[in-house]
């Protein structure tokens, strides 16, 4: 058997549709593995992960913090896109140049081009945190895509229709999957099932997700 085949049969697929403009990159983030964590080490000691309380009073599961002109929040108030961390006073930390090179090069491989991010949510998620269905609704324009990089432990992802009561399918997003939604999909119902306590090497017992995004 020449290495081409055996190259072949063995190979998972490494772009997934999801949806006309939706794509899972297998491993896409993985050469950028080391630069990210220490990137993200950064914006967490100028800006450190915190539970947000959502506006019908619950404090979320999922930790987070931002990068980026823009941060998305939410309080009692409601959510919203803010150019300063309401925790210290401060803008979000800046969006590392990795942050920003990883994004544009997944958009492109999936097709959109010139994809230039304002937005990073970092989401921290320990065993048990999930994200309920929900849409991404804050943004001023839907044409940008948006670009999701897993790091840590493996989640399910809850992928939906357009409406909340649409069925969803599970997508299992491993350490360097990276996905990327636009067009037709940007206003699916989407989630995360709560997290397994199955530590991985690098990050332990944590999954972290980088959510980039033109807010503004
Ligand atoms: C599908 N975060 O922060 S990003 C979120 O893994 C969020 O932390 C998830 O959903 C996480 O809002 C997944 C993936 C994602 C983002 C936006 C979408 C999927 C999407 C918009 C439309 C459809
Ligand atoms: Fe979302």
């Amino acid at each position: 058997m020449s290495s081409l085949e055996l190259f072949e049969t063995t190979e998972p697929e490494r772009r997934q549709r999801l949806g006309p403009a939706a794509m899972v990159l297998r491993g896409f983030a993985l050469p950028y593995v080391s630069d990210l964590i220490l990137a993200i080490d950064g914006i967490v000691a100028l800006s450190p992960f915190r539970h947000m309380v959502t506006p019908g009073g619950f404090a979320m599961s999922v930790a987070l913090t931002n990068c980026g002109a823009l941060g998305w929040t939410t309080d009692r108030r409601g959510y919203r896109y803010t150019s300063v961390d309401p925790d210290t006073g401060m803008p979000w930390p800046a969006m590392p140049a990795t942050f920003s090179r990883l994004a544009n090069e997944a958009a492109a491989a999936a097709d959109f081009e010139r994809f230039e991010p304002d937005a990073c949510l970092v989401n921290q998620y320990a065993p048990g945190s999930r994200l309920s269905l929900h849409q991404d609704k804050n943004e001023r324009d839907y044409r940008a895509p948006i670009v999701s990089v897993s790091l840590g432990v493996r989640a399910t992802f809850l992928f939906g229709g357009p409406a909340r009561t649409d069925p969803t399918i599970k997508v299992p997003l491993h350490h360097g999957d990276v996905v990327v939604w636009g067009g037709a999909d940007r206003l699916r119902y989407h989630g995360v099932m709560p997290l397994k306590d199955e530590p991985h090497a690098l990050l332990g017992s944590r999954r972290i997700n980088l959510t980039f995004r033109k807010a503004g």
